[in-house]
Formats: C-alpha cells, structure tokens, sequence
C-alpha cells in the first residue's frame, strides 16, 4: 500500500508545482530556494549537446544531478547563401549553437573554450542562468583559452544563450547564440520529433544574394537594417535534403528561439495551427495559435501533429523577411492524402518561388564559374530555368505561354525578341501600357523584379531566350548593368 500512496502523494504535490517545489526544498537538507531540488546526486554526467535542428533525447532522471557541458567557441567562414560566404562565430561551430538540455535543480558545471584560430575573446550569458550578467563575468575567455563556472538551473522553461562580449549586438549578429532547455523535473511528453530552429538577423556590406565573401556591416547593424534574416544561420539550412520531416498523424515540438540581435519575430508555420504554445519558453500555454511572436533574446515551444501530407512553410510572417531575405524553412510531412481534410494539389511554387526547385546547385554552380570568368550558355540556361520557375513562372506560367489576354507570351514572342536592351528594361524596371506581342494586344502591369542581381537577371533572360522554340545569345551580367547604370532606380531598390 505505501508505495502506492506515496506515487500518488507525490504525483498531486508535481502537480501543484511551484508551490509544491517549494515546500519540497524546504524539506531537503540546505535547500531553501523555489526550484532548488537539493545537491546534486549521482555520477556526474556530461551533456550531449547536438547541432540544429536536432535536440537532445529527453533526460528521463528523476534526481538532480552535476552536468558537466563542454561547449567550444569557433569562428568559421561558411555559405550563408548560394555563392555568398560569411564569416560566423559559433557556439560549437554552428548557428545557433549547440543545444543543451539539462532538468530543473541540475548543478551545471560549465566549460567554454574559445579555439586557439580565434580572433576574437568570448563568453557566455545563459538566461536559464540566476546570477549577474547569466554567466558573462565568469566566462570571458580569450583564444585558446578556456574558463569555468557552475550555475544551479533553478528555473525551468526553454532560454536563450548568447554571447555578451562588446560589442556584444556584433558578437550576437555574427550568429553567437543557442538554446538551453530546463525540463521540468517530471520531463516533457513525449512526441515524435523535436526540432530545434532558432531565427537571426545579418548584416552584409553586399547586398542580398551578392556573391563573394560578404562582411559584417557594422553601421546597417546599428540602422537594423538586416540584409538577410535567417533560420539557422543560412538561406537553405531548412529547404531541400535539409528539410525537417516528419509523417502524417505525427506529432511534432518545435523549440524555436529568436537570437535578434534586432529583430522581434512572428513566427508562423503556413498551412499549420499549432495545438500549444508555451509562449515566451514559459510554464503555460496557449493553444490554437496561428503566428506566435518571439522577441529578441526569447524562444517558444510550440507542438503541432500532422494530418495532410505536404510541405509545410516556416516563416517570419513579417513577409518581406521570408520572401526576400531568407527567413523560410520547410517541414516535409510524408503519408497517404487527406481529402476530407484538404483536397488540394500541391503547388510548392506559389510560397516557396524560386527555392521550391530543389536545384539551386545550378544557381550557384553558375555564380562560381561566373566567378572565374568561365560562365557557359548552358550553365545561363540551368541556373536561369530555376529562377525562372521562382521569379516569373506564376505569371509568364511555367511553359512560357502566358495567359490569355492577361499574361504575354514569353516563348517565341516576337517582342521578346526583337530587342534584347528594352527586354532587360522590363526586367528591371517593370513594363506598364499597350503591348503587342505576336499580333494580341495586353495592357496590363509587370512590377519590376527589382530584387534580381545582374547575374540572375543576366541567366534569367539567357534561359528564356533559349527555351520552348526561341533561340538567341548569352546575355551577360555586364550588358544588365550597363542598361541598370543608365536607368533611374528608385531610393531604397534592392540592386
Ligand atoms: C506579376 C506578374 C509578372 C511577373 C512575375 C513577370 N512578368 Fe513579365 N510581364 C507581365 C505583364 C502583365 C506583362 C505585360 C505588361 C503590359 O501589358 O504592359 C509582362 C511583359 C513582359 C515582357 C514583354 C512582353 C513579352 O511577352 O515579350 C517580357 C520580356 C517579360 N515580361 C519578361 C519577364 C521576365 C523575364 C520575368 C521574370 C524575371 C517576368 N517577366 C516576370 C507580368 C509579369
Ligand atoms: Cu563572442
């Protein structure tokens, strides 16, 4: 009879947590603290920490214990788009950095180590931290060097970690950040997969998409005017082969942080309502949500199960960010349709454009021969055929055909052809008034596709030029800019 008594005793005192969390601690030994579990028992365990998007297994302990996490500081030059690369500083040699999961009352005994090739010192602010500066003071550590500290997770919920060296909004735009996650002594229910994805704002002296080793741009960073906003660290770490998966009647946990430095986020999964949001990486949740906002140096847990197949978006539903400088992902959820639910097709194209092609290898393939001044008509074609697919095809249509008194023709349209300068014209500046094209007449709008670099608009038309029957040259990127040189563009275009 006792044991059973005292599971149930147990189990209602959990449930009244954080009460209950207090008179357990005053019933321990030296703990006197609201979420103080006593000292640590047991061996002492080293962290596993994993890499985005993967979490770490849930800890399953029901004691609290010495953790000890191991977390090295590096500084890595990596692809932050196609054929864009950037210097990031790591937590671990990722953005964000390497998860930690640990249980509330666990004594974390905490070792950074900054790699001998940094530049740069570091350290370590962990808001699941109590304590002045979350761990900053204790942990600056110079190249090579390592430093230590230990800190009781008094506090559970989902936390941001930073870094908190000055300049410390540079340290953080560079992509210094993570998560930590503080079960609650009793642990999480369990789901079938948890995901880690965490939101970054980035500042490039190029523009968005100009290829090269782009660097940090110091004064765009102070304006927040961010060149690129992202979901772990690079355009593309959530699109393709790296998509999140999951099967229909799945259910799934996203920990989603926002490392700012500037930006809030309104984070949106499209065509998904979450079941629970734990706003904020809080104790309670809401449910039924369609966008959730993240602040700057925040997170949420929010869980959601699958019921139709398909591709599922996430955004920063602050759109321009997601459709023009990067912030997007996909979660690909595979099984049998549900046409009582949703009886659509899927057109991934309509929200993915030019990243629904899961070639942009061909893009970038381009952009690196383009580099080395050895670019092919063929390579054009291939890398113009996707962003054609991205850019043009929802009103051109994907045969080049266009729509009927709406849409021109692009294949073997006589006013394509005739004249290749006005043709880059409209690229850039858009086209409005009469037309006539093949004999029919449009009078319709083009907005100019003003978010295009030279090159791809140079690809673009060599690919539209050369396909369903048309045949003409290359077009290369210096005969767009000399036509961009003389057109007036307007304060604040992207190129
Ligand atoms: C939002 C719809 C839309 C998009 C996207 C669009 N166009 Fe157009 N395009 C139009 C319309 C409408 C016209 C005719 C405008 C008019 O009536 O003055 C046009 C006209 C043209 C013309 C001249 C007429 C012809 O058929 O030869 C060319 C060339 C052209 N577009 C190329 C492109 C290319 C290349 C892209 C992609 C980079 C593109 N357009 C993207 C709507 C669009
Ligand atoms: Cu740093």
């Amino acid at each position: 009879m006792m044991p059973i008594v005292r599971t149930l005793l147990l189990s209602v005192v959990v449930a009244l947590a954080p009460l209950s969390l207090v008179a357990i601690a005053a019933a321990g030994e030296a703990a006197v603290l609201h979420g103080d579990l006593g000292p640590p028992m047991g061996e002492p365990i080293h962290a596993q920490l994993t890499s985005p998007p993967n979490v770490p297994p849930p800890v399953h302990r029901s004691y609290p214990a010495k953790v000890i996490v191991d977390l090295e500081v590096r500084e890595v030059e990596k692809e932050i788009s196609e054929g864009v690369r950037y210097t990031f500083w790591t937590f671990g040699g990722t953005v964000p950095g390497s998860f930690i999961r640990i249980r509330q009352g666990d004594t974390v005994e905490f070792h950074l180590k900054n790699h001998p090739d940094s530049k740069m010192p570091h350290n370590i602010d962990l808001h699941g931290v109590t304590g002045p500066g979350g761990g900053a003071a204790s942990s600056f550590t110079a190249p090579g060097h390592e430093s230590q500290f230990s800190f009781k997770a008094l506090n559970q919920g989902v936390y941001v970690y930073h870094c908190a060296t000055a300049p410390v909004g540079m340290h953080v735009a560079n992509g210094m950040y993570g998560l930590i996650l503080v079960e609650p002594p009793e642990g999480l229910p369990p789901v079938d997969h948890e995901y880690y994805v965490m939101q970054g704002d980035f500042y490039t002296v190029g523009k968005y998409r100009e290829k090269g080793t782009q660097p940090f741009d110091m004064q765009r960073a102070i304006d927040e005017r961010p060149t690129y906003v992202l979901f772990n660290g690079s355009e593309g770490s959530l699109i393709g082969d790296k998509a999140l998966k999951a099967k229909v009647g799945e259910t799934v946990r996203l920990y989603v942080g926002n490392g700012g430095p500037n930006l809030v986020s309104s984070f949106h999964v499209i065509g998904a309502i979450f079941d629970k949001v734990w706003f904020e990486g809080g104790t309670h949740f809401q449910e039924n949500v369609q966008t959730t906002l993240i602040p700057a140096g925040g997170a949420a847990i929010m869980e959601f199960h699958s019921v139709v197949p398909g591709s599922y978006v996430l955004v920063d539903h602050a759109l321009f960010r997601a459709f023009n400088k990067g912030a997007l992902g996909i979660l690909k959820v595979d099984g049998p349709e549900n046409k009582a639910i949703y009886s659509g097709k899927e057109v991934d194209s309509v929200y993915l454009g030019d990243k629904a092609a899961s070639n942009q290898r061909s893009v970038a393939a381009a952009a690196s021969a383009a580099a080395k001044g050895q670019l092919t008509r063929e390579e054009q074609q291939r890398a113009g055929e996707t962003l054609f697919a991205g850019t043009c095809s929802v009103c051109h249509q994907p045969n080049g055909e266009g729509l009927e008194g709406v849409f021109p023709p692009l294949a073997k349209s006589d006013f394509l052809m005739a004249d290749l300068k006005r043709a880059i014209t409209i690229v850039l500046n858009g086209l409005t008034g009469p037309v006539t094209v093949n004999g029919k007449s449009f009078n319709s709008v083009m907005p100019p596709m003003s978010q295009l670099n030279d090159d791809e608009v140079a690809n673009i038309l060599t690919y539209v030029k050369n396909a369903w029957g048309n045949q003409d040259a290359q077009v290369s990127a210096a005969e767009v800019a000399e036509i961009r040189k003389t057109t007036k563009r307007p304060a604040g275009a992207a190129h």
